[in-house]
């Protein structure tokens, strides 16, 4: 076949294709972060929430319909969805993005159940889209795919499901599914969060796992959701249920990330996938972005990272009255952001943060509506949305003290909310 009957092919085959985005965990690792939003929901890189990069990896694939699977805490992100994504709708086209919360369709006892139940609750809505492949993302991570180069890899291997698998050091494999190919790339063995995870054969110290992304034939996956739903052993989950047992059958094929996912072009030798699950890989993933020469670009215009735009003014670097300059050194800041004669360093600002005169700020990520008084010194935290620092604080240099009011990760990354800063200044002000 020639490339452009190759091509047509790949149009013709994400046109059958639906996206599924599971987004209604907990991400309780993520803290006080996930108390009043659903992981999917969290603020990254300045600009961005989690969600946006499998939404924006499923627009610039090509694949235009899409369902978001909800539950857990869903208002910030339906907000999220109705006001950054409907564009995206397209009734003459067929092309639309549909938030699919748990409503209780098959019975009305049961919301979701594991994440396999969550997809066959929808059964009837995704049969009635025609699609001849389903494509099972998670809302948790930050990387850039082109899934449509999935699909074509699942079509060759002519089986009916495939997972996309990453090494990773096998010490931190015990998060996640693991699996063993065999030399034809069939999944020959696969545990779910084992506590002695497998290694690569002839490398000891890395293990391939499953980054959570199916692409299925959608009548075996119909077929097979059917059967999990009667099976009163099953917790209706596709980790812990539906692929050991699909794997069990010789028949699922591993795509391996690095044929599909989208480079940083400087970077060549790099894939660039972050499960951003706890505070610690959260902090740093944003980090990431303050590098000279980050390798998760989010400047490509080839593989742009879509989401709401902003209504805000543009950001303003301003001398304060005793003369002192604003400094930013590599630091990624959002529109509506204002600083007074501060240093900010490798830090990382979400809209409308004011940041006050004589302030010292190094690694700290800052969540939108956050003000920062004269004078503070604060490092390697994270602040969240809304909150007033108050004048003179120290952040992230004493981590006992820290401690005592704020949550400290295992890093030392320290993470302030409202309610913990609320507590901290009714302390000091009855201690006066
Ligand atoms: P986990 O990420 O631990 O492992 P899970 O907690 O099921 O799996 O979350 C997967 C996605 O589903 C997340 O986006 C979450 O928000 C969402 N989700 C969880 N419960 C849901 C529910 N009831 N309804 C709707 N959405 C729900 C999985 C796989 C591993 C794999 C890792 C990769 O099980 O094998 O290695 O993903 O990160
Ligand atoms: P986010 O956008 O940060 O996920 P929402 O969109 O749900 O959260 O937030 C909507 C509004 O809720 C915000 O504009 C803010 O005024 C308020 N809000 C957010 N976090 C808190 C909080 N911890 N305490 C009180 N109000 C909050």
């Amino acid at each position: 076949m020639g490339t452009s009957g190759m091509v047509s092919n790949q149009l013709l085959a994400v046109k059958k294709t639906t996206a599924l985005i599971l987004a209604g965990g907990r991400g309780s690792r993520l803290r006080e972060l996930t108390d009043i939003r659903a992981k999917p929901a969290v603020h990254f890189g300045g600009k961005f929430r989690i969600i946006d990069f499998a939404l924006s990896n499923c627009l610039n694939s090509g694949i235009r319909k899409m369902g978001i699977m909800t539950q857990y805490k869903s208002n910030s992100l339906l907000s999220h969805i109705q006001d950054g994504w409907s564009f995206l709708n397209n009734n003459h086209m067929g092309e639309f993005v549909r938030v699919l919360p748990a409503q209780q369709r098959i019975d009305e006892v049961h919301w979701y159940q594991g994440t396999a139940d969550a997809v066959y609750q929808n059964i009837d809505i995704l049969q009635s889209y025609n699609n001849e492949y389903v494509l099972i993302l998670s809302g948790d991570h930050v990387y850039k795919m082109d899934y449509s180069l999935m699909l074509m890899d699942h079509i060759k291997s002519i089986c009916p499901c495939s997972i996309a698998c990453i090494e990773v050091p096998r010490n931190e494999a015990t998060a996640f599914g693991c699996m063993q190919v065999d030399d034809n790339n069939m999944i020959v063995d696969f545990i779910e969060k084992p506590k002695d995870p497998p290694s690569i054969p002839g490398n000891s110290d890395k293990s391939l796992i499953s980054m959570g992304i199916y692409m299925f034939e959608a009548s075996f996956l119909y077929n097979l959701l059917e059967e999990d739903h009667n099976d009163p052993n099953s917790s209706h989950d596709f980790g812990k249920d539906i692929i050991p047992k699909i794997v069990k059958q010789g028949i699922v094929h591993a795509h391996n990330y690095s044929l599909s996912c989208v480079r940083n072009q400087s970077k060549e030798q790099i894939c660039y996938w972050r499960d951003v699950g706890t505070v610690d890989s959260f902090w740093s993933a944003n980090l990431d972005l303050t590098d000279e020469s980050p390798d998760l670009d989010i400047y490509d215009e080839n593989w742009p990272i879509w989401t709401k735009a902003s209504q805000l003014p543009p950001v303003k670097f301003i001398k304060d009255s005793l003369g002192n300059r604003s400094i930013n050194v590599n630091s990624v800041i959002s529109v509506g952001c204002v600083v007074y004669g501060s240093e900010i360093l490798n830090s990382v600002l979400f809209d409308s943060v004011t940041i006050e005169q004589e302030n010292l700020l190094e690694q700290v990520v800052i969540f939108p509506s956050v003000i920062i008084h004269k004078g503070c010194r604060i490092r390697k935290a994270i602040i969240e949305r809304g909150c007033e620092i108050p004048e003179g604080m120290r952040i992230g240099h004493d981590l006992e003290e820290d401690r005592k009011f704020f949550y400290v990760s295992p890093k030392g990354v320290v993470l302030v909310d409202m309610n913990m800063l609320k507590k901290y200044k009714e302390h000091f002000s009855t201690s006066k």
